[in-house]
């Protein structure tokens, strides 16, 4: 719907095929300051409606070849001439006609002989009206675009809120879980071996040597070789329930709800196997030639004496051990 600027005059198509009826009209709406087109038919009507666009169209129905009926049916069914309001002007007072004229979509009816007065306030009102709507359709579509502006802003919110989550969690490093998020996971499973009476496992995992590994290749080749050997504990551990995480520098930790510490044994051997074979060149390591893992692993079934700093200290002792005993080894 096209709204014309308010100083910019309105512009009034008076369709009628009597010429005294046009002149009287048309004098009456210029001396109100409207612009007025007319035109004698309905054919004529069709054509300036579309290219004019006027803000009302007064429309005789009794007319030669088409009457204002038809006229309005097709004002009315085209998208462009849609929304500018129809007055009917007749000589018909019987109200069939005009409910009839409603109908085919006319906004109002006037009878003919017509009071000045009567056609001018009619007139006025229809404008008040179409003005109104070309109001709300504007503010409908502020409307929309304010809310489709808000689910944007809210969409992207969650994309940040979910980026922000990772951040939380993930280690930048080596792309596993944090300390963070492991201290969380480890609380919780911890509460819920307790309630259930099941079992926990916990797996440390320390680099050996890696400050003299750091030393002979560098920080960067360092922090390369922390990256392969978390992807490959993450490789070995493959239940959804277990979690990986780097637990401080070069340590990692595997925490295994409801598993046997038998279990958690075996698969702390197949995390050092892992690691062993692949075969990253070490040449300052006292144990072997390449980088090698120390683990200490430990088992409860929950509910018993310790609490989980307690259990904690156990897998820690163990890996200790592993140290004392050697290094690239195993220790319950
Ligand atoms: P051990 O076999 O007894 O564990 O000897 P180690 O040299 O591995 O132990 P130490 O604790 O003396 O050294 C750990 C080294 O790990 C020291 C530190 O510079 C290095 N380190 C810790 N975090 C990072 C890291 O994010 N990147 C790199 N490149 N090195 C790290
Ligand atoms: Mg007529
Ligand atoms: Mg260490
Ligand atoms: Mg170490």
């Amino acid at each position: 719907m096209k709204a014309k600027p308010k100083l910019i005059q309105e512009e009034i198509l008076v369709v009628d095929d009597q010429r005294d009826n046009l002149l009287l009209l048309s004098t009456m709406l210029t001396m109100e300051g409207y612009q007025v087109r007319e035109v004698v038919n309905g054919k004529l009507a069709l054509q300036v409606a579309k290219a004019d666009q006027p803000d009302l169209i007064l429309l005789d129905i009794n007319m030669p070849e088409m009457n204002g009926y038809e006229v309005c049916q097709l004002l009315k069914a085209d998208q462009e001439t849609k929304d500018i309001p129809i007055i009917f002007i007749s000589a018909s007072h019987y109200a069939l006609d005009k409910v009839k004229a409603f109908n085919c979509g006319g906004n109002d009816y006037i009878t003919k002989p017509f009071q000045l007065e009567e056609v001018s306030v009619r007139i006025k009102n229809q404008l008040a009206i179409r003005r109104l709507q070309v109001e709300l359709t504007e503010k409908n579509a502020c409307l929309e675009n304010e809310i489709r502006h808000r689910q944007e802003v809210e969409s992207e919110l969650l994309k940040l809120n979910q980026q922000l989550k990772v951040l939380a969690t993930v280690d930048s490093l080596t792309k596993i879980a944090n300390r963070y998020y492991f201290d969380e996971m480890f609380e919780r499973e911890w509460r819920q071996s307790n309630r259930e009476k099941s079992s926990l496992s916990l797996i440390l995992c320390d680099v050996d040597f890696f400050k003299s590994y750091n030393d002979y290749f560098g920080h960067q080749a360092g922090d390369d070789c922390l990256y392969q050997v978390a992807q490959a504990i993450s490789e070995v551990v493959k239940r959804p329930m277990d979690l990986v995480a780097r637990y401080g520098g070069e340590e990692f930790v595997v925490l295994l709800p409801q598993t046997p510490v038998a279990s958690a044994l075996e698969l702390a051997e197949k995390i050092r196997y892992k690691v062993y074979k692949l075969n990253l060149h070490h040449p300052l390591s006292a144990t072997s030639d390449r980088v090698s893992l120390s683990l200490g692993v430990a088992g409860i079934v929950a509910s018993s004496q310790y609490n989980k700093e307690q259990f904690l200290a156990i897998a820690d002792q163990a890996l200790y051990q592993a140290k004392q005993l050697g290094r690239n080894r195993v220790i319950l």
